[in-house]
């Protein structure tokens, strides 16, 4: 079967404190664990060796903001992740943040079974804010630590098939999902580190968990793909941040959901000719969509009345 038993790696809060061999002991962990359930791939979260420190304000160039940045993968302290993965014969998804060449991004990379890194992805659509404002209940800065990804959304041999990538909000905009369906991505993979909520007006915290199985859902249907998506979550360092790890087919079924706020292995068996039966009936993008129709659409708004301006964000 092309595709096989994927596995997702949601992971309980990183302390500020942790090291990164506590951090790669946990994923090493969760990987032999994965390994128990027959998987092939696991799917680890976003920034998946520190904290998420971009709730914190920081002088830029300040050194214990540079020590969350990987500056080569696999470096000293993550080479034992890899070699296990190498012995288990397990590929994965890591998310991490990474400088290079003075940028700093929000990446994540693709390995495969023999613990090559085979794909990197960095993270496009960036939230938050640049500056902090200290009337906000929570700050989230990751437009003032991140560079804009320039990887654009690149789709990967792996798996006997094609695997794509996200991070966290990306996983918010239809486009991103449409971006890698139109390369025939079979499975996109993605981590995130969610809070419950950080006091917005508009935005019960209540609706978090909804939102976040409401977009994947609507990403893992409209493009006949498998969508597989790890947490990091619980309360870390006083901040709630949503679980709900889970792994959803291309009918937009969500198969399987971590029902903890700790590191927990989740697995299924990912059928990509599955993904294969809707891309050719539902979602056959040749002969179904019809991208000039929505080239007259946009020319008419272009015509139209100014949009109002859209606030800073
Ligand atoms: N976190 C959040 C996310 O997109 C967020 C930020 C939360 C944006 C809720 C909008 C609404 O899941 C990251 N790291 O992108």
């Amino acid at each position: 079967m092309r595709g096989g038993v994927i596995g997702v790696a949601q992971m309980g809060p990183i302390a500020k404190s942790e090291s990164r061999p506590q951090v790669v002991k946990r994923l090493i962990d969760m990987l032999k664990e994965a390994k128990g359930r027959n998987c092939r791939f696991v799917v680890f979260p976003e920034l998946a060796l520190t904290t998420f420190f971009p709730r914190w304000v920081y002088q830029l160039g300040d050194p214990e903001l540079e020590a969350f940045f990987e500056t080569e993968m696999p470096g000293p302290e993550t080479k034992p992740l890899f070699e296990t993965a190498a012995e288990l014969g397990i590929g994965f998804y890591l998310g991490y943040a990474e400088k290079t060449k003075g940028k700093h991004y929000n990446t994540a990379i693709l390995t495969d079974g023999t613990g090559k890194i085979i794909g990197k992805y960095r993270k496009v659509h960036l939230p938050g804010h640049v500056e902090p404002d200290p009337s906000r209940k929570g700050e989230h800065l990751e437009k003032r630590y991140f560079d804009i990804g320039n990887l654009g959304f690149p789709v990967y041999e792996a798996l006997e098939g094609r695997v794509g990538m996200a991070i966290c909000n990306d996983r918010r905009w239809p486009e991103t999902y449409r971006v890698m369906g139109l390369q025939g991505a079979e499975l996109i993979t993605l981590g995130y580190n969610t809070p419950v909520g950080l006091g917005e007006p508009f935005q019960a915290a209540a609706l978090a968990n909804f939102h976040n199985s409401l977009t994947m859902q609507a990403g893992a249907y409209h493009n006949a793909c498998w969508v597989a998506a790890a947490a990091k979550c619980g309360n870390e360092e006083g901040f709630e941040m949503i679980g709900q790890s889970m792994i959803i087919a291309p009918t937009g079924e969500v198969v399987a959901q971590c029902s903890s706020l700790e590191d927990e292995v989740i697995s299924a068996r990912c059928d990509f000719d599955q993904a294969q039966y809707f891309k050719r009936e539902i979602f056959n993008f040749a002969r179904h969509r019809r991208p000039e129709a929505y080239g007259l659409i946009t020319e008419r708004i272009g015509a139209g009345d100014p949009l109002p301006p859209v606030e800073s964000f």
